[in-house]
């Protein structure tokens, strides 16, 4: 029997909406059916091991602030161990269905590569027994490619080729260890596949390499019987001053540059979406729109802050929006929802944990729910179908089949002149969103 980390916190229930138990569901009521299906199955929620057991709460200014009782023992299996006891215990109680982690959110580096996969051999095997026990399942892996000072110039876009082949040797060691946990997915995420100055940086070259490497990772896993998707993770910029994955359109367009589409989907993260400029509901329908909206890292940012603050989600209006975008393109293909958020570094204790992924999956599952209702049951879809009604016969539907020439529209608007004003209504429909709750 391993040690209980989160000694007074029992399995979370599902309390309601009466309830001020902070320990407790208001609205993931996990068998609840929406939309068709169980809540649990809309979500397929994931706890982020590097936030939740990894981080201590350091930050550029200030030494950690967290003591995990998990992170006490000298020798590194051990700790691992203990962390991974830890991390399913939480998971467990919690009720969340998965788990995503980096190789070295696992177990620590060590001195050599061969080194490194003997521990993540360890604990991969520890890990799949504490699969098999709790049910528990591995949403997605990946290689932390970004904090280990070799990759201070990139990894598979990094100008030496020594450190490119590195890299691969440690997304093979993480892509094998998620074939045996029988991950779901497996994603990249570039934190330094980008530049810092254009005046050193081919960047050509740069993302020849990259596409060369995914494909690389991709045809390793494929032949060795890997039937999951693999996920690109956009994000425009930190700890790079220009990341390539900047957006889902730039992904997308880089994706089938290189002839990835058949394998790669995408995995938007809220607080990227924002740090480039765009709404989380604009990413998703930016993948939506290609067939590439494979899973969600969910997290919010600080409107006032420009970098990843990776906030637990609790802004309800902005995962509705989200949330009609879901549901209209029908789900996530073959991912879930990944709490990529960390607790603020004030927030010290253990049951911080707790509540703030229990704010989260209850502001999504509550997002869900106004969502469906504003399909279900107000004039929303209706509203939106009649703006374009114009293209649903006559000359529009010909438009749109590719039946008129320039000419053709040409005369049509000369006989019809001025088009009349047609009110776009926003207000209508932030209306109809606002009064969804
Ligand atoms: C960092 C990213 C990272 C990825 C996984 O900003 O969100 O956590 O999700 O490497
Ligand atoms: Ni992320
Ligand atoms: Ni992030």
């Amino acid at each position: 029997m391993s040690t209980e980390f989160f000694k007074n916190i029992g399995k979370i229930k599902y309390e309601g909406r009466e309830s001020d138990n902070p320990l407790a569901f208001k609205w993931y009521d996990e068998d609840r059916v929406v939309a068709g299906k169980p809540l649990k199955e809309h979500m397929r929620f994931a706890v982020a091991y590097w936030h939740t057991l990894v981080n201590k709460g350091g930050d550029p200014f200030g030494a950690p602030t967290e003591t995990l009782p998990w992170d006490k023992s000298e020798d590194a299996i051990t700790r691992a161990k203990d962390k991974m006891d830890a991390a399913f215990e939480f998971i467990t109680k919690l009720g969340v269905p998965y788990y995503c982690f980096h190789d070295i959110d696992i177990v620590d580096e060590a001195p050599t590569l061969s080194e490194f996969e003997k521990r993540m051999h360890t604990m991969t095997d520890y890990a799949k027994q504490k699969q098999q026990e709790t049910g528990v399942k591995l949403l997605w892996g990946t290689s932390n490619l970004f904090s280990n000072p070799r990759y201070m110039n990139g990894a598979s876009t990094n100008p030496n080729f020594d450190v490119v082949a590195y890299a691969s040797a440690q997304a093979k060691i993480a892509l094998d260890a998620t074939m045996t946990l029988d991950g779901e997915n497996y994603v990249f995420w570039g934190g330094r596949e980008g530049y810092m100055s254009l005046l050193n940086t081919d960047m050509k070259r740069e993302q020849d390499h990259l596409a060369q490497f995914l494909t690389m990772c991709k045809d390793y896993a494929r032949k060795n019987g890997f039937k999951g998707n693999f996920f690109i993770e956009p994000k425009p910029m930190e700890p790079t001053k220009h990341q390539y994955d900047y957006d889902a359109a730039t992904s997308i367009g880089f994706i089938n540059k290189y002839g990835l589409q058949d394998d790669f989907k995408l995995n938007i993260e809220v607080n990227h979406a924002t740090l480039a400029g765009h709404t989380f509901q604009h990413e998703l329908q930016v993948a939506a729109n290609e067939g590439l909206l494979g899973s969600i890292d969910a997290n919010r940012g600080d409107y006032q802050n420009g970098w990843d603050t990776d906030q637990f989600p609790i802004d309800i209006y902005e995962i509705t929006e989200s949330m009609l975008v879901l549901l209209e393109t029908g789900g996530l293909q073959g991912g879930g929802i990944n709490f990529d958020a960390k607790v603020r570094r004030n927030s010290t204790d253990l049951d911080d944990k707790f509540i703030a992924h229990i704010a989260g999956m209850d502001a999504f599952a509550r997002g869900l729910i106004c969502a469906d209702h504003v399909l279900k049951n107000t004039n929303y879809k209706k509203l939106r179908t009649e703006r374009y009604a114009s293209f649903d016969n006559g000359d529009g539907a010909k438009f749109e089949k590719g039946d008129l020439s320039l000419e053709d529209l040409s005369k049509i608007a000369n006989s019809k002149g001025e088009p009349q004003q047609i009110s776009g209504k926003q207000e209508l429909y932030e209306q109809i969103i606002a009064n969804a709750y």
